[in-house]
């Protein structure tokens, strides 16, 4: 079988990739490792930006999510027994919207294949091959038997354990790594959220996020070890914690229910440049990932493959290479400010196992500078919506 464009990976970017692609009438087929109900039930991300819900409202995938999803107009940051909030809306003219990562993936594959767009499940890549050729081609196990799948250019979506990132030769690429001395252990709930925005809980014992999925469904992360097993994790002890680290603040109780799920998140910064090889072009995870405390990981998956879809329909539409030539540095701009803020975010709010007494002072004085002054709420409210796609 031979395609314009191969994709590997069905998650935010392989599935907005292909439509994208897709309303230009370009050619794509998009391999999936993974079952639909697997993909369609992974709970990952829970934020979206402006500039993501633009996007797939204009891709025609937004019906369900403009009814279901829940707009946002501010956070909190709650430290040394007060509350902070950032007015984003007002900071910034913008809002966020919550709609779990999951719900996005099954409206995406819904329309990519009511659209006839070919998605394989359960469809393994296993290498690349003619890379530098100008027909390069794809390898992948599906229905038992190995396969292969010509193309012109390949994307890499296949997140940060595929196998896109491993193609590039060592002394082609530059990695850049920061493993956090901490995780995340998440937990979905079946309860109304504790708060109608989300709570970020500076503590001394450790950050916590009550976030949301719902109006009925909440998701709350504890800062644990990072080899945490969170088996160690009784209901009793989750919810004794997450008291202690919300504190007793005026007008806010931890709202408790039947814990669904628990799974622990790994926090680590990760790039890799550039993000194109020969014909092979990486896309969200498998080119970076970030902390997920800033909420940037499915956004910046989301804005790497509409620039690159914009190389596509440039040089399909024009001959012209010039934005293929263009993209990594177009991204990595991006990519570069959200790590960043990620890295901000999770070094501003959580407990460093290696604090000095100094360090924790220095700290809580960081965060009054950054909510003690419009300009310092204003910075972090506008990265917080969204850096613009394009930098
Ligand atoms: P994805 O990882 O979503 O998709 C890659 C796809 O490729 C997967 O479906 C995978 O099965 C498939 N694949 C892998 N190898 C393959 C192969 N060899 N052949 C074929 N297919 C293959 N981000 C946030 O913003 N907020 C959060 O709270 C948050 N929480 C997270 C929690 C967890 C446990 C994880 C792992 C990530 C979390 N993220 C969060 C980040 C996450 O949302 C990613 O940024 C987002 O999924 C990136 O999308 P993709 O780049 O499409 O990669
Ligand atoms: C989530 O809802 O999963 C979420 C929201 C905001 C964050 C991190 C995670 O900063």
């Amino acid at each position: 079988m031979h395609v314009q464009v191969g994709i590997a990976g069905a998650g935010p970017a392989g599935l907005m990739l292909a439509r994208l692609l897709h309303l230009q009438g370009i050619s794509s087929v998009i391999l999936e490792s993974r079952t639909r109900p697997y993909v369609e039930t992974r709970i990952r991300a829970g934020l979206l930006e402006q500039g993501s819900v633009d996007l797939i409202n204009e891709t025609g995938m937004g019906e369900r999510m403009r009814r279901e999803y829940l707009p946002h107009d501010g956070l909190e940051f709650i430290f040394g027994g007060k509350r902070h909030r950032f007015d984003m809306q007002e900071l910034t003219g913008r809002r966020v919207y919550i709609y779990g990562q999951q719900e996005a993936v099954k409206d995406m594959i819904a329309v990519n294949l009511a659209a006839g767009v070919p998605i394989h499940f359960e469809a393994k890549v296993s290498a690349f091959e003619g890379l530098d050729t100008g027909k390069p081609s794809i390898r992948y196990m599906h229905e038992g038997s190995e396969k292969t799948l010509t193309c012109d250019y390949i994307a890499g979506c296949d997140g940060f354990h595929g196998v896109s990132r491993a193609t590039f030769a060592a002394g082609d690429r530059r990695d850049y790594d920061r493993v956090y001395p901490f995780g995340w252990l998440g937990i979905l709930v079946d309860a109304p959220p504790s708060h109608h925005e989300l709570l970020y809980c500076h503590h001394e014992r450790g950050f916590a996020l009550f976030t949301l999925r719902s109006s009925t469904v909440s998701r709350l992360y504890l800062q644990v070890e990072p080899d945490e097993d969170e088996k160690n994790w009784s209901d009793d002890r989750i919810w004794n914690e997450l008291r202690v680290r919300l504190g007793n603040i005026d007008g806010l109780k931890v709202s408790e229910g039947k814990i669904t799920q628990r799974t622990m998140v790994e926090m680590r910064s990760y790039v890799t440049e550039p993000m194109r090889h020969e014909r092979l072009f990486l896309a969200g995870d498998s080119a970076h990932i970030v902390p997920p405390t800033g909420a940037k990981g499915m956004n910046l998956a989301i804005s790497d493959v509409y620039v690159l879809s914009k190389a596509f329909t440039a040089f399909y539409k024009t001959g012209t290479t010039a934005l293929f030539d263009a993209y990594s540095d177009t991204c990595l701009r991006r990519v570069w400010g959200a790590q960043h803020f990620s890295w901000w975010m999770t070094s501003m709010l959580h407990t460093m196992p290696d604090a000095s007494a100094f360090d924790l002072k220095r700290q809580i004085a960081e965060l009054q500078t950054v909510c003690g002054s419009r300009a310092g709420r204003k910075l972090l409210a506008e990265n917080y919506a969204g850096l613009p796609i394009e930098m």
